[in-house]
């Protein structure tokens, strides 16, 4: 039996994937709401194809418990923030959670870290513990690689990352992948996968850095970035992505600081990246503000924002650009003055929140669409008439600002 400890973004397809695929599983999470959710049959967040491959994991006899099951195979997926401050990965939660799984595995039993972890984690946080409780595990690390929004297919479809002190966990951990996993299994050494992953993630930052960097440049000489983009990409070894409000999500945005703080005066395009990404809620704002002056708008309560979550068509909103913009308007007094809509998030989180897309317009003179949601893309004739500005090139009015 596999236990699948913490049933979020990630643990919760996985474990649901495992046991469709023929592996006997049991999902554990602390939180009680959560487990009550799942055992009343109902998923606990948006994404394509998780309800269908919850009902087939039901069908195949998934558990889910608050509690940790004494077994050989544990697969660790609990959060791993960063401390604001020094920038370092802080381990607590994969601590916890290893602490309370050598409460109850039996000797030998297989402990997988999926949960993304700075280099050296294990050795230094995860290696004490298992010391400390004088029983003899094994310590793999197989860092997670789906995306938001295409989850359950690349859950299959992508390759995988085995770090493993030990040739035959490796192996082990491997043919319980493999159950599921068509792409290709490498297995490596647990430092070797740690950096791998938040290594992934900085290369996918860096890049997005270079495109925000471009869109001001091009901004501050009147050219037009996307069509430079478009065609810069046109050359065979070019591939630019595209400029954006910013960088959020619980990965690229939160990763490469892992290295900044890990490797200070080494790690510098690293820093400079994460520097320029997290300038660009800031910039839009700069925007905003330029294209009022140049129109002569003073009220700031016609302005809308369209869109909180971190990307297009998901409901995680973690470290969005639009949450870190409502910070810096924060600064500036005034943070409760806009109106915002996002049609995944239908609680209350923010002052100034619609649940209704035409309320919303309707009170609004400009609108700033900071993600692309499926929902705004297919009503951008509602837009007419309105001042935008589009910070994900989606709106082809005429008369739409960009970046
Ligand atoms: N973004 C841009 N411009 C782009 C691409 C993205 O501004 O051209 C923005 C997005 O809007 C978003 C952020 O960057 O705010 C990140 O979005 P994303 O779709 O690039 O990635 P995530 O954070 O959803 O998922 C990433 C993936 N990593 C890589 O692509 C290297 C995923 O495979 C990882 O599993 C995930 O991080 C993770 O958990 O580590």
């Amino acid at each position: 039996m596999i236990n699948v400890i913490g049933l979020g973004y990630i643990g919760l397809p996985t474990a649901l994937m495992l046991a469709k695929s023929g592996n006997e599983v049991v999902g554990t999470d602390y939180n009680k709401e959560l487990v009550a959710t799942l055992n009343a049959g109902e998923v606990t967040f948006k994404e394509e194809g998780l309800p269908e491959l919850f009902a087939a994991a039901k069908n195949a006899g998934i558990r889910f418990s608050d509690e940790y099951q004494k077994t050989d195979i544990y697969i660790v997926s609990v959060p791993t923030p960063y401390n604001e401050g020094n920038k370092k990965v802080d381990a607590k939660y994969v601590e916890a959670a290893v602490s309370s799984v050598l409460d109850v595995c039996p000797e030998g039993a297989i402990v997988v870290i999926e949960s993304t972890i700075s280099p050296g984690t294990i050795d230094k946080h995860i290696r004490p513990l298992v010391k400390e409780a004088g029983k003899e595990i094994k310590l793999v690390h197989a860092p997670e690689r789906i995306i938001p929004g295409n989850m359950v297919y690349e859950l299959e479809h992508n390759s995988r990352t085995i770090g493993a002190d030990d040739k035959e966990a490796g192996e082990r951990i491997k043919s319980i992948y493999s159950t599921f996993c068509k792409g290709d299994i490498v297995i490596t050494d647990i430092r070797t996968a740690e950096m791998t992953k938040v290594v992934e993630n900085t290369f996918r930052d860096i890049n997005i850095a270079f495109a925000n960097e471009l869109a001001k440049i091009c901004r501050s000489d009147g050219m037009d970035v996307y069509e430079i983009i478009r065609i810069a990409n046109k050359h065979p070894r070019v591939n630019i992505l595209q400029p954006g409000p910013g960088v959020g999500g619980h990965c690229i945005s939160v990763d490469p600081w892992f290295l900044v703080g890990d490797y200070p005066g080494i790690a510098n395009i690293i820093n400079t990246a994460r520097k320029i990404n997290d300038s660009m809620p800031e910039f839009v704002l700069e925007r905003v503000s330029n294209i009022m002056d140049e129109l002569g708008l003073t009220d700031v309560s016609k302005v809308g924002i369209y869109g909180l979550t971190y990307k297009e068509n998901v409901d995680d909103m973690r470290e969005s650009p639009t949450l870190q913009m409502l910070k810096a308007m924060k600064k500036h007094l005034c943070g409760n003055l806009v109106k915002i809509y996002d049609p995944y998030i239908t609680k209350d989180v923010v002052p100034g929140q619609y649940h209704d897309l035409d309320k919303f317009l309707g009170d609004v003179d400009f609108v700033v669409i900071m993600v692309g949601h499926n929902e705004i893309k297919e009503n951008l004739d509602k837009l007419q008439g309105k001042v935008v500005l589009d910070t994900r090139k989606i709106c082809d009015l005429p008369g739409t600002y960009y970046l």
